[in-house]
């Protein structure tokens, strides 16, 4: 008897991951479903890890240091040809927005799921991205489109007026920005910023834009064939992040609820800006958008995102099985016109992180692992119960990710999700997620940059865990100084957590 035959015996039969944890675990679930085989790849610390576990085959790339395991092209690529991977699906991270790894996937004759190295190459520069989008149509914050050195700035801030902020040209992700508030401040954050720069992205280009306060980051999903089509699948909110790493991601945003014409606006700038970068597969438009709902472009993500699950629970598709039909050079099987939004989606971060102490990683041995289940819960996960977590990579332990009908449920569904799941023998942020659910600014929408930042400000800490009032309840009998159990944990805590509040981000 031979099996049921797989509809898409077109695709790949076998793709690498060249990644770990939870999104190598998302990929093999998509592969798995296609029918086609899975090779994970491995470091010594992930030898026993849920990728390696799940995936049909598994090849061992080298030592804990990523710099010498998930971040070896050749190593990779070794694995992907002894293995006969025909794909190499790079997930977020690592080697995803490498345009010498994407060259080098196709030069050996393997199909590198993404863009072309060209289109990596081309918005990993933040100033060609922004000449891209200028020329493409699409709205820009004011700015100079290439490096620049003090005299520029000092003339710049006399045009536009400060505050200005101070940008890697090979930058993203916030690393090597400064604030400036006032020309005198100039000379040494240029030179901050750029030492930073040179550190992170072994290049000190600087450029500058016009600082926005209070903006919201929203980014635009878009996806595009190789034969010329390109759709865009909405936004995601993700004005919540801390030291620039997002904690809360939701789709839609709040603000075009409130505003619908907005998706299609800002859609159509996503789109003209990526058939200008003649982008293809899943990408991301980042804009921040002002207080006067006026949108900029800030820079394209050539990858999937983390959070790309919120995209999925709202249009319905899978983000995985279009990226890979798409690199096999298949059409996009529907067109701007099909796509449809439907209900409410948030995702939680779920870190090995101490939300108690300044948010320092926290990983070990996982001693209990109860996660939530039940209607419109989705948990994309990377871990199992007595598995410990390494302390050599992102302490990313799952994405908790909640749909409802609207925004409201969704929140009390995730508050619902939140109870259920509970993790011991580490700790995670999950405390701190309550607390943001149930701010009153968060329930009304009012997301920023900013949030954060003033929500520590005014929040106070959450209740520590029984353990810990316990053990504080310890320490003070043993010290004798009848200090209460119950309030000791919390007011030591209390201190860390408006100390994170305080050295947040730009306002
Ligand atoms: C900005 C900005 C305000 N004005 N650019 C952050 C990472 C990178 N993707 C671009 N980012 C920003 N660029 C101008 N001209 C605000 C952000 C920003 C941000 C800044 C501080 C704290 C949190 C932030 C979250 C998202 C975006």
């Amino acid at each position: 008897m031979s099996a049921t035959p797989r509809y898409n015996l077109s695709v790949f039969r076998k793709v690498l991951i060249a990644n770990r944890g939870e999104i190598a675990v998302r990929v093999i679930r998509t592969l798995r479903e296609m029918g086609i085989a899975s090779v994970a790849v491995y470091s010594d610390p992930d030898r026993a890890s849920l990728h390696v576990r799940m995936a049909d085959e598994a090849a061992h790339v080298g030592a804990g240091p990523s710099g010498e395991s998930y971040l070896r092209i050749d190593r990779i690529l070794d694995a992907a040809k002894r293995h006969g991977a025909e794909a190499i699906h790079p997930g977020y991270g690592f080697l995803s927005e490498n345009a010498e790894f994407a060259a080098a996937c196709e030069e050996a004759g393997i199909t590198f799921i993404g863009p072309s190295a060209e289109s990596i190459r081309m918005m990993g520069s933040k100033t060609a991205a922004r000449r891209t989008a200028i020329a493409a149509g699409a709205p820009v914050v004011p700015g100079i489109d290439h490096g620049v050195n003090v005299e520029e700035l000092r003339e710049f801030g006399a045009k536009h007026g400060y505050p200005i902020l101070l940008k890697a040209v090979a930058g993203g992700g916030g690393k090597g920005m400064r604030r400036v508030d006032r020309e005198a401040d100039l000379e040494a954050a240029l030179r901050d910023a750029s030492s930073e720069a040179e550190r992170a992205f072994r290049n000190g280009e600087i450029y500058v834009e016009k600082l926005i306060e209070r903006g919201r980051h929203i980014e635009i999903q878009v996806l595009g064939d190789r034969h010329g089509s390109m759709v865009h699948l909405g936004e995601r909110e993700c004005s919540i992040q801390r030291r620039h790493q997002k904690v809360i991601e939701e789709c839609p945003s709040p603000l075009v609820v409130e505003h619908p014409e907005m998706r299609a606006a800002m859609g159509a700038a996503a789109v003209q800006a990526a058939v200008g970068a003649g982008y293809y597969n899943a990408g991301t438009v980042e804009f921040l958008v002002d207080q006067g709902r006026n949108f900029y472009f800030l820079e394209m993500n050539t990858r999937l995102q983390v959070e790309h699950p919120v995209t999925e629970l709202v249009t319905g598709l899978d983000l995985v099985r279009l990226q890979l039909e798409i690199a096999a050079g298949g059409r996009l099987p529907f067109t701007q016109r099909d796509v449809a939004w439907r209900g409410s989606a948030i995702e939680c971060r779920v870190y090995a992180e101490d939300a108690y102490n300044n948010f320092l990683p926290y990983p070990g041995k996982i001693t209990r692992l109860n996660r939530p289940f039940g209607p419109g819960v989705r948990l994309d996960a990377g871990v199992y119960p007595g598995w410990t977590v390494p302390m050599e990579y992102d302490p990313l332990l799952a994405k908790l990710a909640v749909w409802a009908g609207t925004r409201e449920e969704a929140t009390e569904r995730m508050l619902r999700a939140l109870g259920e799941y509970d993790v011991a023998g580490i700790r995670t942020n999950l405390p701190f997620f309550r607390q943001i659910l149930e701010d009153p600014e968060f329930r009304a929408g009012h997301l920023h940059t900013g949030f954060i930042d003033e929500f520590f400000r005014r929040t106070p800490p959450p209740e520590a865990p029984a353990e810990l009032a316990e053990i504080a309840a310890l320490v003070a009998a043993l010290h004798g100084n009848g200090r209460k159990p119950e309030t000791a944990a919390p007011a030591q805590a209390g201190s860390k957590w408006l100390q994170t509040g305080r050295s947040d981000s730009l306002r």
